[in-house]
């Protein structure tokens, strides 16, 4: 897609002050690429240079991991934390932990995380942060050493009201409470709103866990409630199995409908019969493992070793694993299968190609910025409660984060008509995110 000829330069810049970091250049010129109309209507926003500043990290910190393995060898990883925009409130977005963390990738989802955050309504700012280290086969000793020695550099810079973490890819409840026991040891203060996704003795918030797999189903429903139409019978796919896919499913069961196949990076698993959820959270929660060790225990499961979920018939499509996971020609493969709601459950996961795809084809995509925000909303709702010193029950903690997705499904839907592109929520997404962080911006001068 073209860009408006103001916002090419924009885009130039972005890529020529950020080599190489593509996941980057992606985010920032998928949100580009809706905002034409928004300048035409604000010359106010490119007098301040709201794009190029937004587009600009407030702070990136860098940093050494050094810690010992249970052989006593030393390794070394890298830490970041890109505090990205703070005019909504302190920076608020996940630590990832993944092999394949980088800068470039820190920048794209802190980046999506300043537009998904603001389309909350919550008083979040937008950060991200976490490490190339995996996780994968290290002991529980060694993940807390790890986390306690990224602690050790990155509690400086973080604080209630400053920068609060929480968790994303391999940062579960478990990394979380090595992070906060640090945090707490080397400030001497119990500052439970200094992280989010804790433990429910600790200060953490019901429904945290299940928030963004939830919220995502929440956004879908609303999204086949605007056509008419309702999960009822419907048959889906959910990639991933972690934390994100695991929920998702749960609430797709509940709410009539049921997921075939669900994967992680080894492979495929297909259930006709639907996903067992209680085993699948034995397996992967509680066990550590794999999908083919559910497939091995769950007789109507097969696994295909590297196989692809987008290739199954379905009638909706939950990526919930990483960027980029369903291309182009998966798009066009699950359009011709029949589906017609897709919601991204990951940031990201789907190449512009495939969004493009499902959106010419009239598909009801959901982006991740809005579908996936139930994450973030309720990680908003669980530093309320410690700044109250409160504990919600499960039930109405759910009723609330039902409430923002509604709301925020009803925002991108309006927003999207107001701006001459009814049905398309990236727009919507893009804009009405925007337009809250942008006059922020505006009111509190050049910052
Ligand atoms: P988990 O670590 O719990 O699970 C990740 C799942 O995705 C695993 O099944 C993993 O498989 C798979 N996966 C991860 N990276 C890759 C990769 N490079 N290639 C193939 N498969 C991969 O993470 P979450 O469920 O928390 O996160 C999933 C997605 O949702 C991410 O995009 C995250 O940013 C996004 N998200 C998460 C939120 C949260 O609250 N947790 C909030 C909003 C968005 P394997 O085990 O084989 O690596
Ligand atoms: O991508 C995301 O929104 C998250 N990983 C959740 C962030 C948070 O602060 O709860």
């Amino acid at each position: 897609m073209v860009l408006d000829e103001k916002l090419e330069p924009v885009y130039a810049a972005v890529t020529a002050r950020n080599p190489g970091e593509t996941e980057f250049h992606q985010a920032a010129r998928e949100v580009l690429e809706s905002l034409g109309p928004v300048l035409a209507k604000h010359p106010e926003y490119n007098e301040h240079k709201v794009i190029e500043r937004i587009c600009e990290p407030e702070r990136q910190i860098i940093f050494r991991v050094p810690w010992q393995d249970d052989h006593g060898e030393v390794q070394i990883n890298r830490g970041f934390r890109v505090e990205f925009n703070s005019v909504l409130g302190p920076y608020k977005g996940g630590l990832r932990f993944h092999p394949s963390v980088n800068l470039g990738i820190v920048k794209f989802l802190g980046f999506e995380q300043i537009f998904k955050n603001a389309l909350t309504g919550l008083p979040i700012g937008g950060g991200k942060g976490g490490s190339d280290f995996d996780p994968k086969r290290r002991s529980d000793d060694e993940i807390m050493r790890f986390c306690q020695s990224f602690m050790t550099e990155l509690f400086r810079h973080l604080g209630e009201h400053t920068d609060v973490p929480a968790g994303d890819v391999g940062v579960g409840g478990r990394e979380i409470g090595y992070l906060f026991g640090q945090y707490k040891r080397i400030t001497n203060r119990y500052e439970s709103g200094v992280l989010t996704g804790k433990g429910l003795d600790w200060g953490g918030s019901q429904v945290r866990t299940e928030a963004t797999g939830f919220g995502a189903v929440f956004f879908l429903a609303e999204m086949l409630r605007a056509r008419g139409d309702s999960f009822d019978g419907k048959i889906a796919l959910v990639s991933g199995s972690g934390n994100v896919a695991i929920y998702a499913i749960e609430k797709i069961h509940d709410l009539g409908g049921r997921v075939v196949a669900c994967s992680d990076s080894d492979g495929i698993v297909h259930d006709e019969k639907g996903i067992d959820v209680e085993l699948l959270k034995q397996v992967k929660e509680r066990e550590r493992g794999r999908v083919s060790d559910y497939a091995d225990r769950r007789p109507t499961a097969e696994f295909v070793a590297g196989g692809n979920l987008w290739g199954l018939p379905c009638d909706i499509a939950v990526p919930s694993a990483t960027q980029n996971e369903l291309t182009g020609t998966d798009a066009e493969r699950l359009v011709r299968n029949g589906c017609i709601a897709v919601a991204e459950g990951a940031n990201m996961p789907c190449t512009p190609e495939a969004v493009r795809t499902f959106l010419a084809a009239g598909v009801a995509f959901g982006p991740g910025k809005a579908a996936n925000a139930g994450g973030v909303a309720t990680s908003a709702l669980e530093m309320q409660q410690n700044a109250s010193r409160d504990s919600w029950t499960f039930e109405y903690t759910e009723e609330r984060l039902a409430g923002i997705m509604r709301d925020i499904h009803d925002r991108c839907f309006e927003t999207a008509d107001e701006y001459g592109t009814p049905g398309n929520y990236v727009n919507g997404a893009n804009i009405a995110g925007f337009i809250k962080v942008a006059n922020a911006m505006v009111a509190l001068g050049l910052v």
